[in-house]
């Protein structure tokens, strides 16, 4: 079973750490998609980066949970992520924390298992770009 992830990593921190270790711990192949600067920025409407796209797909990386590490570009994108990951031959699971419950339901659509994880609580890249400033 695959396991697919979405999200900024922005300044990976404790609660990026655990949601992808327990992904790991579920999944036969773990692919982790992280949000490029324009994705985050433009289309999600997020708060500035501190680390732009190529940093924060390199931490996720070096932290050797994830098989695979992708840019995620637009919200379309995972459906074509999930059906080549179908057309490969894997069960797919959508994963994402509970902060976004119910939003992405609609995977279920192209056959995926959609899956929230309990966000780890007094954690978060905005509060700690707020440290920074
Ligand atoms: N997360 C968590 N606990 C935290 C902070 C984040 O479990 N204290 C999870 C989020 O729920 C998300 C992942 O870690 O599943 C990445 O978090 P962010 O980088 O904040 O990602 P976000 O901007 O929420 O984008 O399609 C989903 C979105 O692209 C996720």
């Amino acid at each position: 079973m695959c396991v697919i992830t979405y999200g900024s990593f922005d300044l990976l921190h404790r609660g990026h750490i655990r949601l992808l270790q327990r992904l790991r711990k579920i999944a036969d192949h773990l692919v982790v998609c992280v949000s490029t600067d324009e994705f985050h920025i433009e289309v999600k409407k997020k708060e500035g980066l501190v680390n732009d796209e190529l940093m924060r797909a390199n931490c996720v990386q070096e932290l050797e949970l994830a098989d695979e590490v992708f840019f995620e570009r637009s919200w379309a994108q995972r459906y074509s992520d999930i059906v080549a990951l179908q057309n490969k031959g894997y069960e797919v699971v959508f994963a994402v924390g509970t902060d976004w419950v119910g939003k992405f339901d609609d995977l279920e659509e192209v056959g995926a298992t959609v899956i929230y994880v309990p966000r780890t609580k007094d954690i978060s890249s905005t509060m700690l770009r707020e440290k920074l400033k």
